[in-house]
């Protein structure tokens, strides 16, 4: 049952959403023990692999190039400093890395090849990969699937009907058709939204539609309370009420009970009790280490005293899923050959020169 049938129009999923609290909690968790195991939650740590700097005017967001924040941008972290950061958030408990990118889209150019040995060398620690890169095309997200991704993030954030208040520089449908490229390419599918940005209930209704028009709903589903940052054009919007919330992830969880509901964004601002009834609600997900991209969270500690006190244990890796293969990459080992044979080249005129009797010329190989 990946939709559930009894609540797939608009109208009685609308409906749902208005039952009293208790009552929809009580099926929200009743429903969640029939797919899943209550006691487990899935931790997912993110890291802001390219920080800020973004040409997108989404108003929520705080790395975008057209707004005045605190975030500094920042270019492409290395490989080696995401490795030493994947394995302290697998040593704290997260079972899954989600690497976030600060770009409208994905490009063919060095910076993907260094994130694609990103996705193989995280996958090789035995930790489920997921990327958030803005759009892609197929060619790209079938790149990303041989070198062992995992999972994409890609929100829909709330219903057509609002996105366009909130972005201008991209519309839904371009959302869509990256969501249909990472399912083409096999990967499985993180998309949900944000709530608390001005938008109506119909708006959350229409945003949870979006998902039950698709063949295959996401995997999983994240849900962020908006974090209002200076700067942006929320940042006058007040902090949800964190019984929308549980009421929003209650409603996700019943109209989806397969899929993973994460409590993502805003946890900063919730009191345990607040984060326990999402549990409750069948949020089965949380986003683990002290920040998110660029915006806090709580820290491992504190989610490690809150995971005993409710009798919580982090999900293992892979239960959904088998751990996808890294295989070497194409484009990457074609640029390596090209490399070997510019310098076998230099090679040979420096040794023909001298062998002529002109002095040896310094040249220094760069790769693109
Ligand atoms: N650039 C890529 C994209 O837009 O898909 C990936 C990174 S983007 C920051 C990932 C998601 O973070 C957004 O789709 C949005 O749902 C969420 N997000 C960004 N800023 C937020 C904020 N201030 N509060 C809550 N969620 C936020
Ligand atoms: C998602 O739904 N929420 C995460 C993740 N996917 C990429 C991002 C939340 C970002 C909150 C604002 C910030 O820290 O910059
Ligand atoms: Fe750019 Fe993503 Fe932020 Fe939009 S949400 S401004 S695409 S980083």
């Amino acid at each position: 049952m990946k939709i559930n049938p009894a609540y797939n129009t608009r109208e009685n999923i609308t409906e749902l959403y208005n039952k009293p609290l208790l009552e929809l909690v009580y099926e929200a968790a009743t429903l969640h023990r029939k797919y899943h195991d209550p006691s487990e939650v899935q931790m997912s740590s993110l890291i802001s692999v390219k920080t800020g700097g973004c040409t997108e005017d989404c108003g929520y967001c705080p790395q975008s190039a057209k707004y005045n924040t605190d975030v500094e941008a920042h270019k492409l972290m290395t490989v080696e400093s995401v490795v030493e950061q994947a394995k302290t958030a697998k040593a704290n408990g997260s079972s899954r890395l989600c690497m976030g990118a600060a770009w409208r889209e994905v490009r063919d150019n060095k910076d993907f090849d260094d994130v694609i040995e990103m996705v193989q060398e995280v996958n090789s620690l035995g930790m489920e990969v997921c990327c958030t890169l803005g759009m892609m095309n197929e060619e790209q997200a079938l790149r990303l699937k041989n070198a062992g991704l995992y999972a994409y993030n890609h929100n829909l954030d709330s219903s057509e009907e609002f996105y366009a208040d909130i972005i201008s520089t991209r519309d839904y449908q371009n959302r869509l058709d990256t969501i249909d490229n990472a399912r083409k390419a096999g990967i499985s599918v993180c998309s949900g939204g944000i709530i608390g940005m001005g938008e109506t209930i119909d708006d959350r209704i229409g945003l949870l539609m979006s998902y039950v028009a698709m063949d295959t709903p996401p995997e999983s589903i994240p849900i962020n309370a908006l974090v209002a940052v200076e700067g942006t054009p929320l940042e006058d919007q007040k902090p949800i009420d964190s019984w929308e919330l549980i009421r929003m992830i209650a409603t996700t969880r019943i109209v989806f009970p397969q899929s993973v509901v994460r409590l993502s964004a805003g946890r900063t601002q919730m009191s345990t009790e607040a984060q326990a009834m999402c549990f409750m609600a069948g949020a089965n997900s949380i986003f683990a280490g002290d920040k998110l991209l660029t915006t806090p969270n709580p820290e491992f500690n504190e989610d490690a005293q809150m995971f005993e006190l409710l009798g919580l244990t982090p999900k293992v890796p892979f239960k959904d899923g088998e751990q996808p293969k890294s295989h070497l990459d194409e484009k990457i080992e074609m640029k390596k050959k090209e490399q070997v044979r510019r310098e076998q080249e230099l090679k040979e005129a420096r040794e023909k020169a001298e062998a002529n009797g002109f002095a040896p010329r310094k040249v220094t190989v760069t790769q693109d």
